[in-house]
């Protein structure tokens, strides 16, 4: 057997932002493929503070949920030494490189975003200019390491093709060819979670409650609470996809035991068809305790001490910057910067 490094599908850029407590709908959605991408790809993962500003944070929680989202991924499986995990204002090049794209996109790309309809809700002129150029700044995190892939969920997918386009422009408009179009991963089934109170509404850091999602912090006690409170409905489980038309939280319930089980939906129906939902829901904890157990226990071991998760951020950024900065010359170069002196 020779020695050498297997060859490696592409480079892929991801990321979390640190606006509040790491989830189930995280981890499903997202961390745990990227455990699973990062044998195949060679990885930059990052944790992208400059994008949680977008919206109000308070700086103490910021900077404790940065460490927390570190703590998580590399809890939950991912290696810090095989790929490059960082933070991004670490990196200078994302928002640099994001100065030049506010210049090469459009206004009427930015105003088709979806998303920051969303979240910049009725009142517009009170979100943050940041929140309004956010897929800029995103288009530059992928771009400036030249990502050939990006894991996306339905969510961003608008804003990939953003970056995409971004990408094209640039190098059209310079008659260069610096960036790579990234193509998006598409995750498997199942990886939308949605919240534990309202099957209409996806898990998410920032809903005001609690109840509505399962930490990755939670205790066993915490994890048991939440799925007893979950919003169901008065009937048995369904013996097949169909009987859940109309029953968006038996649905989610039973997605999360899918994917936490590594199973398919028709399978875990199989099954629990005409289980009470007192049953189902212990099964759930117990299942849900069962993966999160070792990963919150990981986490509360690296989050004791927080100088080493500081220094596996700061070599993951020193690798990063290694490839930022090189890939920011290409483009000022091509803007026509007159190049810095070093
Ligand atoms: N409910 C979810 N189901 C599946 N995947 C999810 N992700 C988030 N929520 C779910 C995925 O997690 C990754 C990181 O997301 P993010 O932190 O960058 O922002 P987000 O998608 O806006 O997550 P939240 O929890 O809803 O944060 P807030 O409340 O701050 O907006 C992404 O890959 C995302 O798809």
């Amino acid at each position: 057997m020779s020695g050498s490094t297997p060859q490696l599908a592409g480079r892929i850029l991801s990321g979390i932002q640190p606006t509040g407590n790491l989830h189930l709908g995280n981890y499903l959605g997202a961390i745990r493929n990227w455990v699973a991408l990062q044998k195949s790809f060679e990885c930059l993962f990052c944790v992208v503070d400059l994008h949680a500003i977008t919206v109000w944070q308070e700086p103490k929680e910021l900077l404790r949920a940065t460490r927390e989202v570190a703590a998580g991924m590399i809890a939950s499986g991912i290696d810090p030494v095989a790929n490059t995990l960082f933070v991004q204002s670490h990196v200078p090049a994302h928002a640099e490189l994001a100065w030049v794209f506010n210049c090469v996109a459009r206004l009427g790309w930015l105003n088709r975003m979806t998303q920051f309809k969303d979240k910049a809700g009725k009142d517009k002129e009170k979100a943050s200019a940041g929140l309004y150029v956010y897929p800029n700044l995103m288009a530059a995190d992928i771009l400036v390491y030249k990502a050939t892939h990006v894991p996306v969920g339905e969510d961003q997918k608008q804003h990939l093709e953003l970056a995409r386009d971004i990408a094209a422009k640039f190098n059209n408009d310079y008659g260069v060819n610096v960036f790579p179009l990234p193509e998006p991963v598409i995750k498997g089934p199942g990886t939308r979670v949605m919240s534990l109170r309202d099957g209409a509404k996806k898990m998410s850091k920032s809903d005001p409650s609690d109840f509505s999602r399962i930490n990755m912090t939670d205790t066993q006690d915490d994890i048991a609470g939440k799925v007893r409170k979950a919003t169901t409905d008065p009937g048995t489980l369904p013996d097949s996809p169909q009987g859940l038309e109309g029953r968006a939280e038996a649905a989610n319930l039973l997605n999360i035991y899918a994917a936490l089980t590594d199973r398919t939906l028709e399978q875990v129906i199989a099954e629990t068809a005409g289980w009470q939902f007192s049953q189902f829901k212990a099964k759930l904890t117990e299942t849900a305790v069962a993966v999160l157990g070792p990963i919150n226990a990981e986490m509360q071991r690296l989050m004791a001490d927080p100088a080493e998760i500081d220094r596996v951020l700061a070599r993951g950024s020193e690798k990063a910057n290694a490839i930022a900065e090189t890939v920011l010359a290409e483009a000022y170069a091509a803007v026509g910067f007159l190049p810095r002196k070093r």
